[in-house]
């Protein structure tokens, strides 16, 4: 242990002072962790080598439980954490929290149905209390090249209710925000000429039909009458940015001569990418040589996905 930073730090006002020190670990690890299995978490580091894992048994859990999710009973298209949070009770035969030191630690030391041969332990603590919270917070975005708080319309502050289209997903998860069917990241074209010289589609964006809404928030962008998303006069595949009748003007949806409508009949599938942030908190631990008020675990790793969200139908 002589490589780990030790800090003797008397906090007064903790009435735990009563042997004179509360003693505060160091360790100089990552501040993200791993896991495994149902459910290890754990995280390493070299020279020195050292471990802390945690070892929830009662009850059982699996990265499945902390990631759930459930619809929001208040908008069908948005979904909410199931379990934000979990708190366990540490003890030294379940839910056990270890600090390991190694003379060597071969990589994937864990989570492993046979340990690893050339491990070799030096030291092996087992908190003899505390309680560890593991907390999940979910971010979700549409990846529509438009942040997130830009698509807070009202600036209110709360990005579900800016709805554009009215198709029940809000715009940050919108990747058509105004349900014409073609995409906001093909809407979102700085104006030519560009200006304000900033390059930012934001503040010069196209706006074709000049009624001052701009093309990502307008569904009629030619301000020809007719839908934008019903301008699909050759190919009926929700996707208007292929029908073109005359090459020199461009799409359909940009020629104010062609005003043929052929109903779209639904939006286009709304891909959403989510990002679970897995963080533990231990409170309380005691190890023989050491407690601990109060560690922050980290973030677990590798934990976003992708999935789909549901719009309205289009009623026409
Ligand atoms: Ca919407
Ligand atoms: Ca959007
Ligand atoms: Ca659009
Ligand atoms: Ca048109």
């Amino acid at each position: 242990m002589k490589n780990i930073v030790w800090l003797f730090i008397c906090f007064i006002s903790l009435s735990a002072c009563d042997d004179g020190d509360i003693i505060t670990v160091e360790f100089d690890f990552e501040d993200t962790f791993n896991a495994c299995g149902d459910l290890v978490f754990f995280k390493t580091k070299n020279n020195p080598d050292q471990s802390f894992s945690l070892q929830l048994t009662s009850p059982a859990l699996t990265i499945a439980d902390l990631v759930e999710t459930e619809t929001d009973p208040t908008n069908p298209s948005l979904v909410i954490v199931s379990n934000p949070e979990f708190t366990y009770t540490l003890n030294e035969t379940s839910n056990i929290f270890n600090f390991r030191a190694y003379s060597n630690l071969p990589d994937n030391p864990f989570c492993n149905d046979v340990p690893p041969s050339n491990l070799n332990v030096t030291q092996d603590d087992i908190s003899a209390g505390g309680t560890a919270v593991i907390s999940t917070v979910l971010i979700e975005d549409d990846n529509d090249g438009i942040a997130a708080e830009d698509e807070d319309l009202n600036n209110n502050g709360d990005l579900n209710d800016d709805d554009t289209d009215n198709d029940g997903i809000p715009n940050y998860l919108d990747i058509d925000d105004d349900g014409d069917n073609v995409l906001t990241q093909t809407e979102l074209v700085v104006l030519d000429p560009n200006t304000d010289n900033d390059d930012d589609p934001l503040t010069n964006p196209l706006d074709t039909d000049g009624d001052g809404i701009p093309n990502y928030l307008d569904n009629d962008d030619d301000g020809d009458g007719i839908a934008t998303r019903d301008e699909e006069n050759l190919s009926q595949d929700q996707n208007p940015t292929n029908d073109i009748t005359d090459n020199t003007v461009g799409p359909d949806y940009l020629n104010t001569t062609i005003t043929t409508a052929i109903a779209a009949t639904t939006y286009r599938t709304h891909p959403v990418q989510q990002e679970f942030i897995v963080s533990i908190i231990l409170e309380n631990i005691s190890f023989p040589t050491i407690s601990e008020d109060f560690m922050d675990f980290g973030r677990l790793t590798n934990s976003a996905t992708n999935t789909s969200r549901n719009a309205d139908p289009i009623f026409n």
